[in-house]
């Protein structure tokens, strides 16, 4: 079977790495290969970039510097892992990708789709995912698992996380006008439940490709 590239996207909290590893799992019981990543990293540069958009020191990316960061990571990361991996026919399943990028730094950070849309296309080659799982979750869902797991790691917040409210909302808005421009790749699910009630609605969404 074809190799098939899959990416899980949503705003903070969603649950989408939890997912990525179920399905990468289920998959691979089924004896597919499968390559799991995430953005930004799962190479060493795009690793460092990765350190770079997360520093909580002065001086900030401002958002164009962000976007392209963002940009070189992805770069990096489709040619050395993401483009050899389904040429060889395995599958990839990815945590956040190009959508990230116009929900995040398009509708959160307000810079024009347009720019967005080309700049990327020449970052990834014009790359797209075959299906993308977009998690919903209400901001008060979010923000609960978040300060449960800020408490269970001892962690904090981190830059983007805590960009505020409305950037917020704008993203989850954001990423639901792209859903509806594009429901044949890019399929909601309430994301809301318990990890087991969500896995139900990601593996629905795979029948199409005769897996399980
Ligand atoms: N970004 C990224 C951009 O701005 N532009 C871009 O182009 C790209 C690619 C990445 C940041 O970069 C931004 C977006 C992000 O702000 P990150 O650290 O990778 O930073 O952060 P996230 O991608 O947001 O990943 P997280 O790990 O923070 O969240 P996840 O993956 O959505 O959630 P997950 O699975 O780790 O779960 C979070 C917690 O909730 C629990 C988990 O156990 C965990 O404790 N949980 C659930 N609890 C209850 N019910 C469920 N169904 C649960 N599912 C998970």
């Amino acid at each position: 079977m074809a190799g098939r590239f899959i990416t899980f996207e949503g705003g903070e909290g969603c649950g989408k790495s939890t997912q990525c590893r179920r399905l990468a799992e289920a998959l691979r019981e089924k004896g597919v290969e499968v390559v799991v990543t995430r953005e930004p990293g799962g190479t060493r540069l795009a690793e460092l970039i990765r350190g770079l958009l997360k520093d909580e020191r002065d001086d900030p990316p401002c958002d164009r510097a962000e976007l392209l960061l963002f940009l070189a990571a992805r770069a990096q990361l489709v040619k050395n892992v993401i483009g050899p991996a389904l040429a060889s026919g395995a599958w990839v399943v990815s945590d956040r990708f190009s959508d990230s990028t116009f929900a995040y730094q398009g509708y959160g950070r307000g810079l024009p789709i347009d720019i967005l849309r080309m700049a990327n296309d020449f970052a990834c080659g014009g790359l797209k995912p075959d299906m993308t799982l977009l998690l919903d979750v209400r901001p008060e869902t979010a923000i609960g698992r978040m300060r449960r797991r800020e408490a269970e790691t001892n962690t904090s917040a981190d830059r983007i996380e805590l960009a505020g409210a409305e950037f917020h909302a704008r993203l989850r808005a954001g990423f639901l006008e792209l859903a509806a421009a594009e429901p044949d790749r890019i399929r909601v699910i309430d994301a809301n439940g318990t990890p087991d009630e969500v896995w139900c609605q990601v593996r629905q969404n795979m029948i199409q490709y005769n897996i399980f």
